[in-house]
């Protein structure tokens, strides 16, 4: 092995390397910086120039929004939904998520989103299908344009971004909204969907429904970033950081983020700060691990009660207006009630449909095994 003399080195006298080529940043990091606050509209001077129609609109379907929310709890109870993840105090989000999309764009929700994909237009009973344990996804996505539910965390990201990518190379004016929680941000998936997007700048939206939990993990266990908005630095996009029960913020930052990738701007990462006021699902129990005082002070920043708070303050929320709402969403509740109340017909060797477009033989084994049993039970 070679060895540097020192006194070599001392000969030559001071040690100078070659300085480096010239280095900046690639892009400025300021513009992508998040707002020091979540941006708010209901109760600021912004809230003069929102559009009444589409505060009504936002009014109907956030009540609309809470009822469903209440009736799919009440089926939980009843045995007839397996397992419901409420977004009651979420309503604001999905709600956004849905209107600011075209008929042509995609959505892609976890477990949690059920709500966004009925107010896009899903029957709500396809919607709670997959909850209910009855078929694999319950709807076609492609007649939908939703993306099948997704229960492992963040996996809908990736197929978000690939269906964006693949849309633009084809010429396809499509945005693809991608939702996640908070907990999801830890993972992989996020990390690779996010890189792939802005390296690609590929016409993605990413909302993160901060709710401050992960299960029992509050949001000071999950990370020690600033915000999940500042995330989106790290990649090269723009974080943006809004107040997630404020449904004309929503919109206002989603319209906004959709605009500019269906422009090709590129991605965003939206972080809606918001509360999951009910368990995580009827499985869990939140009083374990966190206090009444917490959900209190969230319940006295509802969705539902600030916008109500800005229509009746403009005078655009009349009792015939408010009546109707409430119609509408007992209406929603009571078609769901009814239909989720019969025996869905179902096929036990629908198990084996769709699982591979080409069956495995041990999958094949096990389709005859069950159809001799059921053969047998029925006699034949
Ligand atoms: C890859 C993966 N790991 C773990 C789980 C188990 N799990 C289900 S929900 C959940 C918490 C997710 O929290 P968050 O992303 O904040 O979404 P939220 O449920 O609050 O909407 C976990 C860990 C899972 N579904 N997928």
């Amino acid at each position: 092995m070679k060895k540097h003399s020192t006194t070599a080195v001392a000969e030559r006298g001071a040690y100078r390397p070659t300085p480096p080529p010239a280095w900046k940043p690639r892009t400025d990091p300021a513009p992508l910086l998040p707002d020091a606050e979540p941006y708010r509209v209901l109760g600021t001077p912004a809230a003069a120039e929102a559009d009444p129609e589409l505060l009504l609109r936002l009014h109907r379907e956030l009540v609309r929004g809470r009822r469903y929310n209440a009736q799919a709890t009440a089926l939980t109870k009843q045995g007839r939904l397996a397992v419901y993840p409420s977004s009651t105090g979420q309503e604001a989000c999905q709600v956004a998520a849905a209107l600011v999309l075209e008929e042509r764009d995609w959505l892609f929700p976890s477990y949690r989103d059920t709500l966004a994909a009925v107010v896009r237009g899903l029957d709500p009973v396809q919607a709670l299908s997959l909850l209910r344990g009855d078929w694999h996804t319950g709807y076609d996505p492609r007649e939908h344009r939703i993306a099948p539910l997704c229960t492992p965390l963040a996996t809908q990201l990736p197929h978000a971004v690939g269906l964006a990518h693949a849309a633009r190379l084809k010429g396809d004016d499509v945005v693809a909204l991608a939702l996640v929680g908070d907990g999801g941000t830890s993972e992989g998936d996020f990390h690779e969907a996010l890189n792939f997007a802005a390296v690609w700048q590929v016409p993605v939206v990413f909302l993160v429904q901060n709710n401050g939990f992960a299960i029992s993990v509050p949001l000071a266990k999950q990370t020690a970033a600033p915000s999940l908005a500042h995330k989106a630095v790290g990649y090269g996009m723009p974080g943006r950081l809004v107040d997630g029960n404020d449904a004309a913020a929503v919109h206002q930052v989603l319209s906004e983020a959709t605009r500019r990738a269906r422009s090709g701007g590129g991605p965003t990462l939206v972080e809606a700060v918001t509360y999951r006021v009910e368990a995580h699902t009827n499985a869990d129990d939140a009083t374990r691990y966190r206090g009444d005082g917490e959900v209190d002070a969230w319940r006295a920043h509802d969705p539902i009660t600030l916008l109500e708070g800005e229509l009746t303050g403009r005078g655009l929320l009349d009792d015939d207006r408010a009546r109707s709402a409430r119609d509408a969403a007992e209406e929603l509740a009571a078609g769901l009630r009814a239909r989720m109340n019969e025996d869905a017909p179902l096929d036990p060797m629908d198990l084996f449909t769709h699982v591979y477009a080409e069956q495995t033989t041990q999958l094949r084994e096990q389709a005859a095994q069950l159809r001799a049993e059921l053969d047998a039970e029925a006699g034949r």
